[in-house]
C-alpha cells in the first residue's frame, strides 16, 4: 500500500472514532501516525522539492518574499509592477513555469520577491509544480498568498491546507514547549497551566509511536495535540508569516472590499489600477520586521544613506549581527559600541554585542587597539 493510501486509510479511522474523552489518546496515537507518515512522503525519493529546473534562484538582498496563488490571480502582475522586472502575463492560466525574481527598494533596504507557477490543489504531493513552489515558499522569510478578490476564500483554505500538510505553519509561532531526549527515567511529563488537550498519557503514546522512550516535557501554554507532533517533527516544520493579499478589487463592490480590507493579515489592492500598492508595500515591511541601523564613525556624522539591515528570522538584531555585516573579523576585533536610539535608556550608551538593536538605531563600534 502506498503512503497516500496509508494516511487515507487512517484518517479515515479518524473519521470513524467518536471524539470523547475515552479516544483521546487513541487520537493523538493516529494524528502522530500521519504525521510520520506526511514526513515520510516529503522525505521521499520525488520528495525534498525544490530542484526543478529554474526553481533554485539565489538568495538576494535582505529579505526574501515568496506570491504563492493559484494560476490567474496575478502574481506576475504584481511582481512585474512592483519591480522593474517584467514577468509575462495573461488572461491564460499557468503562463509563469518557473521562479522569477525581481527585487523591491524600499527604505534603503533589498527585499527580493518571486514570482512562482500557480499552484493548484494537489500541489503537496506534486501536482503542477507544485512541490517546487512549496519548496521555495519554505525558504521565504514572508509569504504574500495572492488571492482573486471575486472566489479567495476557497483558494485561501485550499492553499493553507496544501502548505500545513507539508509542515508549513503561516502566522504561528513554534509553541512553547520543551522538550528534551533522555537516557532514562521514561516520560516525565509537566505542564505549568491547565490542559484541555493534551495529558501525560496522550503525550507518552505519542513519543512512542516516534519510539521516544526517555524524554522531559514541558508544557508552557495549552498546546493542542497537533501542536505537540509539530515539537517532535521540528525537523520539518516552517513557522512563515503570511499576508492575504487580494488583488482584483476593481471587479467587485466596494462593501465588498470593505469586508476583505478589515480582515487580519490581509490587504487588498488592484494591479491593473495601481490601487493600494503603497499601503501593501508598507505592510510587507511591517511583516518582515526588518531593523535599519545606520553606523557612526567617531567624531563624524552617522551615515544615514546605507544602513545595516537586520534579519529576526536570519541573524536576529544584535550588535554581532550588525558586526558580521560590516566585516566576519569584526567581532574577534569589537571592544565596545555605542547606541543612540529607541533601544537603549539614554543616548550613547554603552552596549556589548548581545544588545539587541531597533529600528533607526545609532551604532557606533570601537575596535581593540592591536
Ligand atoms: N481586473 C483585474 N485583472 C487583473 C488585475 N491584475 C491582474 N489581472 C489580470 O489577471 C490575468 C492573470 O494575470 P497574471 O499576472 O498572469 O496571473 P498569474 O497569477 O501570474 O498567473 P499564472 O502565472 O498563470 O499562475 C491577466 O489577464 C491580468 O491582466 C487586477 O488588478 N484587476
Ligand atoms: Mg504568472
Amino acid at each position: 500500500m502506498g503512503i497516500q493510501e496509508r494516511i487515507k486509510d487512517i484518517e479515515d479511522e479518524m473519521n470513524r472514532t467518536q471524539k470523547n474523552k475515552a479516544t483521546e489518546g487513541h487520537l493523538g496515537l493516529l494524528k502522530a501516525r500521519i504525521a510520520k507518515l506526511k514526513a515520510q512522503l516529503l522525505e521521499g525519493p520525488k520528495g525534498g522539492g525544490g530542484k526543478g529546473e529554474g526553481f533554485d534562484v539565489g538568495k538576494y538582498g535582505d529579505a526574501r518574499v515568496a506570491l504563492i496563488g493559484f494560476p490567474s490571480v496575478g502574481k506576475s502582475t504584481l511582481l512585474s509592477t512592483l519591480t522593474p522586472t517584467q514577468s509575462l502575463s495573461a488572461a491564460y492560466e499557468f503562463t509563469t513555469l518557473t521562479c522569477i525574481p525581481g527585487v523591491i527598494e524600499y527604505k534603503n533596504a533589498k527585499i527580493q520577491l518571486l514570482d512562482l507557477p500557480g499552484i493548484i490543489e494537489g500541489a503537496a504531493e506534486g501536482k503542477g509544480r507544485g512541490r517546487q513552489v512549496i519548496a521555495v515558499g519554505r525558504s521565504a522569510d514572508l509569504i504574500l498568498m495572492v488571492l482573486d478578490a471575486q472566489n479567495g476564500e476557497e483558494h485561501k483554505a485550499k492553499i493553507t491546507g496544501e502548505l500545513e500538510s507539508v509542515g508549513i505553519r503561516l502566522n504561528q509561532r513554534r509553541p512553547d514547549i520543551t522538550f528534551k531526549r533522555k537516557a532514562a527515567n521514561g516520560i516525565i511529563f509537566n505542564a505549568t497551566c491547565k490542559l484541555s488537550h493534551m495529558s501525560q498519557e496522550i503525550a507518552r503514546r505519542i513519543c512512542h509511536e516516534y519510539k521516544i522512550f526517555h524524554a522531559e516535557i514541558l508544557l508552557r501554554e495549552d498546546a493542542t495535540v497537533d501542536q505537540f507532533i509539530d515539537i517532535l517533527e521540528s525537523r520539518n516544520r516552517s513557522y512563515i508569516p503570511c499576508l492575504y493579499v487580494y488583488n482584483k478589487i476593481d471587479v467587485i463592490s466596494i462593501e465588498e472590499m470593505d469586508e476583505l480590507a478589515r480582515r487580519p493579515d490581509t490587504v487588498v489592492i488592484s494591479c491593473n489600477m495601481n490601487l493600494n500598492l503603497d499601503y501593501l508595500l508598507q505592510r510587507i515591511w511591517e511583516k518582515l520586521q526588518l531593523v535599519r541601523v545606520y553606523t557612526k564613525k567617531p567624531g563624524k556624522h552617522p551615515d544615514f544613506s546605507q544602513p545595516l539591515i537586520l534579519t529576526g528570522r536570519r541573524d536576529g538584531y544584535s550588535v554581532q549581527a550588525a558586526c558580521l555585516q560590516i566585516h566576519k573579523e569584526m567581532v574577534k576585533d569589537f571592544k565596545c559600541s555605542f547606541v543612540w536610539g529607541k533601544s537603549t535608556k539614554h543616548l550613547a550608551q554603552r552596549v556589548g554585542l548581545r544588545h539587541a538593536l531597533c529600528d533607526e538605531d545609532v551604532l557606533q563600534i570601537l575596535k581593540k587597539n592591536k
